[in-house]
């Protein structure tokens, strides 16, 4: 067989995947909307795409019952030595895990046709972008690329004879015996699952699931674990963050990075509407940050995708209207419920629950049903060009300098609405010790508070006492262009279970707070978990808050601080000696504020 590809890895590669899996044919992506429209027009002939005919060039897709969302339980970080890959992450042999994954990849592909998928996770010829080839059994998945990457042609030719790419093998592990008919979401049992990264070598394979971080392997995958080992040997960043330009009434622009954990409403706060008269917001990315020093010496980040794979669920009108608008046209569903007049429906959509429904199972549905109709983790794939508040600069080569780092996640207690850290190393360990309750964007058990450093404890593909220790190196190589570091909780609520704090919009009020902080315009108290907010520094205007939720809000809790210190430092001596002396000097002096501080 011979490839329409200059390179001679991938045609090689190309060539020994086929001969493993032993598809029934290669097809090359070439990118193009008539390649999206046909495999789109497969899939609806064969009943597995729903079109949808109130929103044009949309379908929605019901995944398998037992394939809704990234499965961490079977993700390895796949390094020679178990303590490269740290205690966050599961491990399992190189050579051990390949021979398993071996032995399942063979024939893995018979009945279906192979797609080798070349994509760029940034600008294509951004000096921060970089190339991944995808070959994958699925077109689901070619089609939801070509909308979070970008897919075809040009990506071969930017890559050229001897150009590097990394390889992301997926199947999803379903072969199909001479005239077996197919099922309408081919994938394997759980225990056959395994997304695995082998970032000694650059190295993506995954099989058995085809939803989400899973099987769209530029992603998670890619775009994090592997680039996350990436960025640390080549001086650089790669995080879970969304980026987005804040303009003031007087016109100076800020640009923020922020890491919030999977669910926790990145997606929200990167397609913000500001209800401050005068302040302007614009979306770069929701999910993916890809961040060098520029030669000026500041942190400049792109968004390394071209899409959102956002969160259906709880996404309206009223909550993320950006988004609503985003998703009209062009849209991949999956797992939303389906109305009887051809459209999708979701909790908190912001319409009335149909009296009939079809849900995410293919069930009729009715509201009295007890369940939900859309699956929590249900997802919107939308292009990014589409969104309305999207930044002229969202695909600038070069980047946008970042003013402003925001750490956070769901707390229901404890955590004030916004913290500043005393500097760059206080903000690393609030980074480094950041807490969520775990959401449904994850396979396990929803509302469990873990530590969920950076963001990133799914998705850093290597130690992460080194990627402390790599955040702390980046902080003194950025010197004074170091971007501030905050830390906020949107979700923190009443002894009576209630929300404290609107959020959505007026998020926007602690954003205006954090830009003065960056212009020494705006004060902060010193207290022992950091600089909040003054009484009187938040901008309230025509916002009518209970002064006791503000007081709330704004408390530090001294004594349940110090009963979240044991957790802190559980989580910190994971990492045994290998934690940077910096980190554990944090706690000790954390303890010591919180002890003597009046
Ligand atoms: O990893 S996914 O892309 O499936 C969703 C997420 O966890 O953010
Ligand atoms: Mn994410």
């Amino acid at each position: 067989m011979t490839y329409p590809v200059k390179n001679r890895r991938l045609a090689q590669w190309v060539q020994e995947v086929a001969a493993l899996c032993q598809p029934a044919a290669v097809y090359w992506c070439d990118g193009s909307r008539l390649e999206y429209d046909r495999l789109m027009a497969q899939m609806a002939a064969a009943g597995n795409a729903i079109p949808l005919p109130r929103r044009p060039n949309s379908f929605l897709f019901r995944s398998d019952p037992s394939d809704v969302a990234r499965v961490e339980a079977r993700t390895f970080i796949s390094t020679s030595s178990r303590d490269d890959a740290g205690p966050t992450n599961n491990w399992v042999a190189p050579d051990d895990l390949k021979r398993t994954m071996l032995d399942l990849y063979r024939g893995c592909m018979a009945g279906r046709t192979m797609f080798v998928i070349p994509f760029s996770m940034g600008p294509i010829g951004s000096p921060i972008a970089k190339i991944g080839v995808e070959i994958s059994d699925s077109p689901y998945v070619v089609c939801n690329m070509h909308i979070m990457t970008r897919v075809g042609t040009r990506v071969l030719e930017a890559l050229g004879a001897d150009g590097q790419f990394v390889p992301c093998l997926h199947s999803v592990g379903a072969a199909l015996a001479p005239g077996q008919a197919d099922v309408s979401w081919p994938c394997a049992p759980m225990a056959q699952k395994y997304i695995s990264h082998f970032p000694e070598e650059d190295l993506i394979w995954s099989y058995g699931s085809g939803y989400g971080g899973n099987a769209l392997l530029g992603k998670k995958c890619f775009a994090l674990r592997i680039a996350s080992a990436m960025a640390r040997r080549e001086g650089w960043l790669a995080e879970h963050m969304l980026i987005l330009r804040l303009t003031s009434p007087a016109g100076r622009r800020y640009h923020i990075a922020g890491a919030f954990p999977s669910a926790c409403g990145k997606t929200n706060l990167a397609m913000i509407q500001p209800t401050l008269p005068g302040w302007r917001a614009e979306c770069i990315g929701d999910d993916i940050a890809w961040m060098k020093i520029g030669p000026d010496g500041r942190l400049y980040a792109i968004n390394a995708e071209a899409g959102f794979f956002g969160v259906a669920p709880g996404t309206s009108n009223r909550t993320n209207p950006m988004a609503a608008a985003t998703v009209r046209a062009n849209t991949i569903f999956t797992n939303c419920a389906l109305t009887d007049d051809g459209d999708v429906w979701w909790e908190g959509i912001g319409s009335p629950a149909p009296a009939h429904a079809v849900d995410w199972r293919g069930r009729d549905w009715s509201p009295g049903r007890g369940e939900p109709a859309a699956h929590a983790n249900a997802r919107f794939t939308a292009p990014a060009a589409q969104c309305p508040v999207i930044s002229p600069d969202w695909e600038r080569p070069e980047g946008v300098p970042i003013d402003i780092f925001i750490f956070g996640g769901r707390r229901a207690g404890v955590v004030p609405l916004a913290t500043e850290a005393f500097d760059w190393e206080h903000g690393v360990f609030l980074a480094a010790t950041a807490s969520s309750e775990t959401t449904a964007a994850n396979i396990g058990a929803v509302g469990n508070l873990r530590r969920d450093p950076f963001a990133m404890q799914p998705f850093c593909g290597y130690n992460m006492a080194d990627y402390f220790g790599h955040w702390l190196a980046m902080g003194e190589r950025l010197g004074p262009h170091a971007p501030r570091i905050f830390y906020v909780n949107w979700f923190r609520k009443s002894a009576d279970g209630k929300w404290l704090w609107p959020g959505y919009g007026e998020n926007s009020r602690v954003l205006k707070w954090m830009c003065e902080r960056v212009d020494a315009a705006a004060e902060a108290q010193a207290t022992p978990i950091g600089y909040l907010p003054a009484a009187d520094a938040l901008d309230l205007g025509g916002f009518a808050i209970p002064a006791e939720n503000l007081t709330e809000l704004l408390r530090v809790d001294r004594q349940a601080w110090l009963a979240e210190l044991p957790d802190i430092e559980r989580h910190l001596a994971r990492f045994g000696a290998r934690l940077p002396v910096r980190m554990s000097e944090q706690v000790r002096r954390l303890r010591e504020r919180l002890e003597t501080d009046r």
